[in-house]
């Protein structure tokens, strides 16, 4: 026969408090992009475009954004993706011999 027995107190007289579970949001980084006076327009919307998903109208604003106030965001993003994002975006842009800067600041 089985030992189980729902009713026996097997304790030894100590109350147990439960722990509550201990979840985080993970933290979340904006990738930015800087302007410089060398990068052409077109090459910062096509970045914007194919690696941030904008539509050419907000890539075009968002450039625009960038080359009057000095920064602009591209987007948010856990760290990983983050990272990605900046490696291949600075990765693209040196293979086109442009200075275009890509960097990444916590939320
Ligand atoms: N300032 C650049 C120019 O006049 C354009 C530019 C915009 C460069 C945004 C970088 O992140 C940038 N050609």
């Amino acid at each position: 026969m089985s030992d189980f027995d729902p009713f026996k107190d097997d304790d030894d007289g100590v109350a147990v408090q439960e722990a509550k579970p201990k979840l985080k949001r993970p933290p979340l980084y904006k990738v930015i992009l800087l302007n410089d006076d060398f990068t052409p327009m077109d090459f910062v919307i096509e970045i914007l475009m194919d690696f941030f998903a904008m539509p050419e109208q907000k890539a075009t604003q968002v450039m625009l954004q960038i080359h009057t106030q000095g920064v602009g965001v591209c987007g948010t993003y856990s760290k990983d993706v983050a990272e990605t994002k900046v490696y291949i975006v600075n990765d693209y842009s040196r293979a086109h011999q442009h200075p275009l800067l890509c960097s990444m600041e916590a939320v």
